[in-house]
């Protein structure tokens, strides 16, 4: 019986020459690409928050969107759960991510949240096992509820940290009891709106030994996932703490986490910092911390994260790029945190906007692997630095490499970067 996608099929792979908008026309999830099947690949999920918890409003107006599930009873929870498991059906998605205030009401107090949260995750848990859909992460929603208007572990109240992190220990056990194969930790109040009120390295402090306690608790109950932040540099907050990859991995270090921890990046994210969506990923890659990504647009003039669905096969298709060179996902996977304009009301927009989404990554993951396979993209940068191959400057010190230079006339000439006819061979593929 369907709840709220009434009459919409099933879709399907159908190719370019597809006739309806309900088709993908080029996630075929059994095409295999550089020897993986691409739904293996993408690893695509759907946010549980933007889909079925957003009312539509904006900082002009309310709610927008009317949902049979809008209101705050367990049967209305359930309803939601029963929507979002028809969404997954329709689309084929292999996985989803929630924080624990998508999926209950509000509770009165932390035991009633915890007693919801246990009964929506075995609702939950029932329909994940007669559908096979999974879950790629959980996550604690710390920064909609006003106890967490001035932070969640970075609070100057203590009682706030202590709420903030029993929640996150149900979370984790929620996250475990359903599989979960990441668990993630956005900041979204762990920052700051003037230094004239806040203490900028207690805050600091408090949310490192806060980051331990989820990591040894995750180990204490044999949580096999990974632990993830989700960098992000401002909104809600004028100041968050983790800014940006460089920032987290800087944090990690400090607290002596840099091995336990990994990172979910977001493209909004990182074009809010001042970054390319490629370079956050390829940074990450590099140090080793490239856990998940969150897929979606943002709007490049407003200045906001507008969690737009993505429909750049250029840009989506670098940051595959910089996956695949980085091995591809092994947790991780293409969560799409994005959400409907509050003028798309109808159950159609919400499943076609990720029938795009999915197709546009889709496109853009095949043709990073082109781009991979012709192999002359490598091959130009393996040569720009081929003669460091054979060079063993970097175990001298200043003194014998200024002798060195003096004695073998080291003069160097430099060599074109080849930047646009870069640009043209990868534009032969995307
Ligand atoms: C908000 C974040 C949020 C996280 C999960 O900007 O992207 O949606 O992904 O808490
Ligand atoms: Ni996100
Ligand atoms: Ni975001």
């Amino acid at each position: 019986m369907t709840v709220y996608f009434h009459d919409i099929p099933a879709i399907n792979y159908q190719g370019s020459s597809a006739t309806t908008d309900f088709a993908y026309r080029h996630y075929d999830p059994e095409r295999v690409v550089l020897g993986k099947r691409l739904e293996d690949h993408l690893r695509f999920a759907v946010a549980w928050w933007h889909g079925f918890a957003w009312p539509g409003g904006d900082p002009f107006g309310g709610q927008t969107f009317q949902r049979p599930w809008f209101g705050d009873t367990m049967d209305h929870a359930r309803l939601k759960a029963d929507a979002a498991f028809e969404l997954f059906g329709v689309l084929g998605q292999p996985y989803f991510c929630f924080h624990d205030a998508d999926i209950r009401p509000e509770g009165e107090d932390f035991a009633e949240n915890t007693a919801r949260l246990d009964e929506i995750t075995d609702y939950i848990g029932t329909k994940m096992e007669a559908t096979g859909t999974k879950l790629l992460w959980g996550t604690a929603n710390l920064f909609s509820h006003r106890r967490y208007m001035a932070g969640a572990a970075t609070n100057p109240d203590p009682d706030v940290f202590a709420f903030a992190a029993a929640t996150v220990k149900t979370c984790l056990d929620a996250t475990k009891k359903l599989g979960g194969e990441n668990y993630v930790l956005w900041g979204g109040r762990e920052g700051y709106e003037t230094l004239l009120n806040t203490d900028l390295r207690r805050e600091r402090q408090q949310a490192g030994r806060f980051l331990q306690m989820a990591v040894d608790y995750a180990h204490k109950i044999g949580f096999k996932g990974a632990i993830l932040i989700e960098p992000k540099p401002q909104e809600p907050t004028k100041h968050q703490y983790d800014f940006d990859v460089a920032t987290v991995y800087g944090f990690l270090k400090d607290f002596g986490l840099e091995k336990e921890v990994k990172v979910n990046i977001e493209q909004g994210h990182a074009i809010l910092a001042g970054h390319s969506f490629e370079h956050e990923i390829a940074l990450a890659a590099a140090l080793g911390i490239f856990g998940s990504i969150d897929m979606n647009r943002n709007d490049y003039q407003s200045g906001w994260d507008t969690d737009q669905f993505p429909n750049s096969v250029p840009e989506v298709a670098l940051a595959y790029l910089e996956i695949l060179r980085a091995g591809g996902f092994t947790t991780g996977g293409t969560n799409f945190d994005a959400k409907l304009r509050r003028q798309s009301l109808d159950p159609e927009d919400l499943v076609l906007a990720h029938v795009g989404a999915m197709d546009i990554c889709a496109r853009g993951l095949i043709a990073a692997a082109e781009i991979l396979e012709d192999g002359r993209l490598d091959a130009s940068r393996n040569t720009r630095y081929a003669p460091w191959d054979k060079s063993d400057l970097l175990g001298l010190d200043l003194e014998s490499i200024a002798a060195r230079v003096r004695a073998d006339g080291i003069n160097p000439s430099p060599r074109s970067g080849q930047q646009e006819r870069l640009e043209n061979l990868v534009n032969r593929f995307v």
